[in-house]
């Protein structure tokens, strides 16, 4: 059987219908880099430049996961290596992370649930009032896969929605080709491109002041796209009023400032993380693997290496 290099974890299910077909080696442990053809990693990971060089034979990386910032495409697609990810799978649920986030932000739950809890509600008596989540002005950075989905969703709580995205979309919400002039225009962000050197720190303390200190950033994108360090000055200085955040510019770390903020709600990396949306993401990582075993073809490489996927 082909041999197969596993970087980082797999579900039992992936490794079930994988075992059947290759010989997996772990990342970590000896294993014959000549002999590997096949990899399978996640968007943590990646492919480390040390593993890309020993491992010359290898044809197919397959990442789970839909972002691949992780992964130096330029140097796979020099080697004549595909490169799969895990698209449209999970927009449903990175989706609706996004609007917990908004909806917990805005609506106060975490400390609402804290105050019944521990009993100050009969104590104290009522929470605090929060503020509305519904008919609010939303802006979508990146309005792809996800940030459609986000947007299908958002139309159940009325929001007048304005995206910007490099080039204007056939959408009927309003594009602003500057992101500067659509945080003026709206009450909250949320960050859905993918991450990498193109899009770090596109949410910068500009940004985050046009925004303002009523203004809610939601980001479900990657940690590198907002500027974490003028993220925590924007919010101690009332600049930017709420952040509600499942990614991190150093994950799994986030910075103690943020922990200590009421006005933060903060989740580890979990916008895909469910039973059935992890699933899904593992059978495709397996598919584009055994795809390329039977046929030659992927079935989702990434746009940098489509043309190297067979027609
Ligand atoms: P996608 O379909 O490729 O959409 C990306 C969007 O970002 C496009 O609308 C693109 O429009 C825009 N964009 C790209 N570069 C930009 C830039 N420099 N400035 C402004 N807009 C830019 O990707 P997707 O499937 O929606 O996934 C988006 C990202 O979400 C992933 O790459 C991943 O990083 C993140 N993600 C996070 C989680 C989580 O657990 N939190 C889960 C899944 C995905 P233009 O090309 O027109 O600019
Ligand atoms: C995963 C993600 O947690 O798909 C992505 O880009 O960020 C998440 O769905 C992660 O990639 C798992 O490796």
């Amino acid at each position: 059987m082909p041999d197969l290099l596993q970087i980082g974890g797999i579900t039992g299910d992936m490794r079930a219908r994988l075992a059947e077909r290759f010989t997996i080696h772990q990342m970590g442990d000896d294993y014959p880099a000549d002999a590997i053809t096949h990899i399978v990693t996640n968007g943590h990971d990646g492919v480390p430049a040390a593993v890309l060089e020993a491992c010359q034979n290898a044809k197919v990386a397959a990442s789970y996961g839909v972002g691949y910032d992780a992964i130096d495409t330029n140097a796979c697609v020099a080697r004549g290596m595909l490169v799969t990810h895990t698209p449209d799978v999970l927009n449903q649920e990175v989706a609706t992370t996004a609007i917990m986030l908004m909806l917990t932000s805005f609506r106060n739950f975490l400390s609402d649930e804290a105050h019944a809890r521990s009993g100050a509600w009969e104590r104290d008596g009522n929470a605090p009032l929060s503020r509305s989540a519904d008919g609010r002005r939303v802006g979508i950075l990146g309005l792809g896969r996800i940030g459609q989905a986000i947007a299908d969703k958002l139309k159940a709580f009325d929001a007048d929605i304005h995206y910007h995205t490099r080039s204007p979309k056939d959408v009927p919400y309003t594009y602003h080709a500057d992101l500067v002039d659509m945080a003026r225009a709206v009450e909250v962000i949320i960050c859905i491109t993918p991450g990498g050197a193109a899009t770090r720190h596109l949410i910068n303390r500009e940004v985050m002041e046009a925004l303002g200190p009523d203004g809610t950033l939601i980001n479900v994108s990657r940690g590198s796209v907002v500027d974490e360090a003028a993220l925590v000055t924007a919010l101690q200085d009332g600049k930017l009023g709420y952040a509600a955040l499942d990614v991190f510019e150093q994950e799994p770390k986030i910075p103690d400032a943020l922990k200590s903020m009421s006005n933060v709600v903060l989740l580890p990396h979990v916008g895909s993380g469910t039973h059935e949306t992890r699933a899904a993401m593992g059978n495709l990582v397996v598919d584009n693997l055994l795809s390329h075993l039977d046929t030659g073809r992927v079935v989702t490489p990434v746009p940098e290496c489509a043309h190297l996927n067979p027609s």
